[in-house]
């Protein structure tokens, strides 16, 4: 058979173009690939919502990948494997309560459930800032403003553009891009103790595990926020290689969209 790579190219574009013209209005926009992201997005997925997941970076998989300084396993408790073992990973019990899995299949099997589920993820689109619009007199995150992340590393003046979702996830980690974006253009107040970004505290695992669950909610109307994400907005503690909260929050997170969905709320 002859191969033309002028059909390859076009497959290519009219697929990828088509894609991302369904997916200028969504039920849910998450902005972030890692662990908490990605669950998310298979979660709401699987419930049969529009979802689409925009990444930075050319692969997904945020910090997991990496297991602890690159040694490539993550740790989970036992809730976390729970969530693991519904998706076919294997956990291997280290010492009770403490289960080893292998970061690069955790990863990757994360991400292809998410896929398979009907989510669609955007690698190598970073999202640049948010849509606003008022409701009554209460303004809400009503989309997003996409860039092609090598327009943003080149530093290239080329206008973004822009999609409308009922909900925005922020699953940015540690660096909570989405809603320092919107707190610094915008006048107003996060549901936070101060309006504010709380800020990441030091290392405290036992802590900050239970409060990334507590700290995935709603952070503004139409936008929640999960992941590292959820403990730097309200001001809890980080806890290193240690992946249950993640995962959980990335549950949460879908629960809690899909109960508003449902609810047309
Ligand atoms: O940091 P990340 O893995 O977020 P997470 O789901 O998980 C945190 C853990 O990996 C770890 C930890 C817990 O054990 O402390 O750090 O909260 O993934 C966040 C992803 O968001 C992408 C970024 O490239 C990363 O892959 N990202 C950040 N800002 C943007 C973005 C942006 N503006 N647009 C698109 N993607």
């Amino acid at each position: 058979m002859s191969l033309d790579e002028k059909i390859i190219s076009e497959a290519i574009i009219s697929k990828y173009f088509e894609d991302f013209k369904r997916c200028l209005n969504l039920d849910v926009a998450i902005v972030g690939g890692g662990p908490s992201g990605l669950t998310a997005a298979y979660h709401l997925a699987k419930e049969g919502f529009k979802v689409a997941l925009f990444e930075r970076k050319l692969s997904i998989g945020g910090g997991m990948w990496g297991g602890g300084m690159t040694f490539n396993y993550i740790v989970v408790q036992e809730q976390g494997k729970q969530i693991l073992e519904e998706m076919d990973i294997i956990c291997e019990e280290y010492k009770p309560g403490y289960y080893v899995v292998d970061a690069v299949l955790a990863t990757t099997t994360l991400a292809s459930k998410a896929c398979k589920a009907g989510a669609k993820i955007f690698n190598c689109m970073s999202v640049e800032d948010v849509v606003i619009r008022e409701e009554g007199k209460v303004k809400r995150v009503a989309g997003l403003v996409v860039n092609y992340s090598p327009v943003e590393i080149a530093g290239l003046h080329v206008d973004p553009l822009v999609l409308e979702t009922k909900f925005v996830i922020e699953a940015t980690g540690h660096d909570t891009e989405v809603l320092k974006t919107l707190v610094r253009k915008n006048d107003i107040k996060l549901f936070t103790p101060s309006g504010g970004i709380e800020g990441e505290k030091s290392m405290w695992a036992e802590v900050a595990e239970e409060n990334t669950l507590k700290n995935t909610r709603e952070a503004f109307p139409g936008i929640y926020v999960c992941g590292m994400a959820a403990n730097a907005c309200f001001g809890s503690y980080r806890m290193g290689p240690i992946f249950g909260g993640m995962l959980l929050s990335g549950v949460k997170v879908a629960e809690e969209i899909s109960t508003r969905l449902k609810e047309g709320k």
